[in-house]
């Protein structure tokens, strides 16, 4: 057998490079997709007390007090608002959240989602 130890078979060259030939290479696709997203929208009535909208907004919707504030004040003066936009199971978790606790608490505010 031939001892390559010290040959020059380990070098740069190109003499042992598989030849290609014709051979077609195609860029694989990426194979995930962005998922599509989802509104939340709070919409504006009569009754809820504009303190509860900014609790809501704070603790289902993660916002501080002035940002939720300032959401409450929107959905009021133009009668609707975004509270969110999220993966549709995040939107659905949170308008869900937010209705139930609404109900609960027997103020009429609602919550919807529409998507993007
Ligand atoms: N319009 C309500 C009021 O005057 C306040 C309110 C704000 C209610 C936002 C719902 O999504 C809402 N008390």
């Amino acid at each position: 057998m031939r001892d390559v130890r010290n040959s020059d078979d380990w070098s740069d060259d190109e003499s042992n490079d598989i030849d290609m030939g014709d051979t077609a290479v195609e860029t694989a696709k990426p194979k995930t997709k962005k998922p599509r997203m989802y509104r939340v929208i709070l919409n504006n009535d009569d009754y809820t007390p504009m303190e509860f909208v900014v609790h809501i907004l704070e603790n289902f919707f993660t916002m501080d007090r002035a940002k939720a504030t300032r959401i409450m004040f929107d959905v009021h003066n133009s009668g609707r608002g975004i509270c969110g936009v999220f993966p549709k199971d995040i939107a659905e978790t949170k308008t869900l959240q937010a209705n139930n606790y609404s109900k609960k608490h027997n103020h009429p505010l609602m919550c919807s989602m529409e998507v993007e």
